[in-house]
């Protein structure tokens, strides 16, 4: 190994290429603000990840407004609501005529593409496969990202840190254990996603509650669904064979009821996602700045994982470009509190979400959660608020 260290300097040293980091490196170029961007998976790797699927209002608005909206309008599919569904029930909750925002389907594979277009087109530096990265100096303003990259040891120099490495990164520990607080909740079930080369059996996603689990179907295009079960935590993929997954899809989501049919194809991947609410507080510490699933993690049932990473770095672009462009730190101070409101609002509501819809031995439980959607089924009001949550609060909120 060349033990000789390079130095690059920056204005903002992003960790992490997923869909927080590109993005702010993206939002940061519009307005002239410099940034390196440093991953250590591979841009393959990123590229492939299946994550989310549903992108609500004001993700799609600020997609748009920065010139990534091209192929998520002619790809993207458009949604007026959901559905929701009990044995012999199923309501469809439209947004539109609610609350007048509605939501797209867009796989977040789909977004990544686009953020590493466009900042490709850009000439944006991104360091892939970088090793051992640290952080360094966060209390000064001249902090620094060290890593070996290509076999050497290289230190990126910056006037802050934007920690956007995700859950397992090392940013969110970089933060003192004296001063970061954290609220954490493990749910007791976890679920088996599929993708299957099949049209979708229904035009808008299904949330469904049943004794036996809670049931989902969701859709990437006109030829591709997505869908999950709630299994137990620690399940192996290799128990559930595709005819077992198909039955019991089929069950859950109420194939027969009212005509309706599930259409089963052949499954492309398979794979079992544990599911925690995660929270660390404050998103900043001195020079760094935490963004999307760095500072938080929701379960997956209220589809806001992805719509949350977006939102933060709505927040944190301008608070980086006044403080590196005219050392203006009003928006910087104010970032954490700012994002967090909205953090905890899409906490609870992805938490409401999965307490309402997954089912647990507790017979109590289930009488509390069917009265709950039995209310949602009669009230305009309790129906408008889940619109208002799911279809996202503007990004500002
Ligand atoms: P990401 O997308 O995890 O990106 C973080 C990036 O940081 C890199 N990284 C490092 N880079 C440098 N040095 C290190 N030491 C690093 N360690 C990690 C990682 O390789 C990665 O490229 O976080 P970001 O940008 O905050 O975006 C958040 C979203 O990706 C996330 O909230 C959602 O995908 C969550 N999520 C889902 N959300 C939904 O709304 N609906 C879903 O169906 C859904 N499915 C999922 C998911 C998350 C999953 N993960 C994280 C296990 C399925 C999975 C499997
Ligand atoms: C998905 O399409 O993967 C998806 C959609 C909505 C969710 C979770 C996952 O709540």
């Amino acid at each position: 190994m060349n033990s000789i260290e390079s130095t690059l300097r920056t204005d903002v040293v992003i960790i992490g290429a997923g869909p927080a980091g590109l993005l702010l490196s993206h939002l940061l170029a519009a307005q002239g603000v410099e940034s390196v961007v440093v991953e250590s998976r591979s841009a393959e790797y990123v590229a492939s990840r299946i994550r989310a699927g549903i992108l609500e209002h004001s993700t799609v608005d600020l997609l748009r407004e920065h010139g990534l909206g091209e192929r998520l309008e002619h790809e993207g599919d458009e949604h007026r609501g959901i559905y929701l569904a009990w044995p012999e029930e199923k309501i469809h909750i439209d947004f539109v005529d609610l609350i007048g925002r509605s939501v797209w389907v867009y796989g977040q594979t789909e977004v990544q593409k686009d953020l590493v277009a466009a900042r490709s087109a850009a000439g944006q530096e991104v360091l892939y496969e970088c090793a051992d990265v640290e952080l360094h100096d966060l209390e000064s303003e001249r902090p620094a990202v060290t890593m070996i990259h290509e076999g050497r040891p290289v230190r990126v120099e910056g006037r802050v840190v934007a920690g956007c490495d995700g859950s397992f990164g090392p940013s969110r520990a970089a933060v003192p254990d004296a001063v970061r607080h954290t609220w954490e909740k493990v749910y007791p079930y976890s679920w088996l996603g599929i993708l299957a080369d099949v049209a979708p059996s229904t035009d808008e996603l299904i949330y469904a509650w049943h004794p036996d689990g809670f049931a989902m179907h969701s859709m990437r295009s006109a030829s591709v669904s997505r869908l999950y079960l709630q299994v137990p935590n620690g399940t192996p993929v290799d128990e559930w064979s595709d005819d077992r997954i198909w039955d019991a899809l089929a069950q859950r989501l109420g194939h027969g009821h009212d005509g309706w049919e599930l259409t089963p194809g052949p499954i492309t991947d398979k794979s079992v996602l544990p599911m925690r609410s995660y929270v660390q507080t404050p998103m900043r510490h001195g020079s760094l700045f935490l963004a999307g699933d760095s500072a938080h993690i929701v379960p997956p049932t209220g589809a806001k994982g992805l719509n949350l990473a977006v939102a933060d770095v709505g927040v944190l672009a301008p608070a980086l470009i006044d403080l590196v462009k005219s050392k203006d730190s009003r928006l910087a101070d104010a970032y954490s509190g700012d994002a967090l409101r909205r953090v905890w609002r899409c906490t609870h509501f992805s938490w409401w979400m999965t307490t309402m819809l997954h089912t647990s031995d507790d017979p109590f439980d289930s009488q509390l959660q069917l009265s709950q959607l039995r209310w949602l089924a009669s009230s305009e009001a309790g129906r408008a608020g889940l619109a208002e949550n799911y279809a996202g609060l503007p990004i500002g909120f």
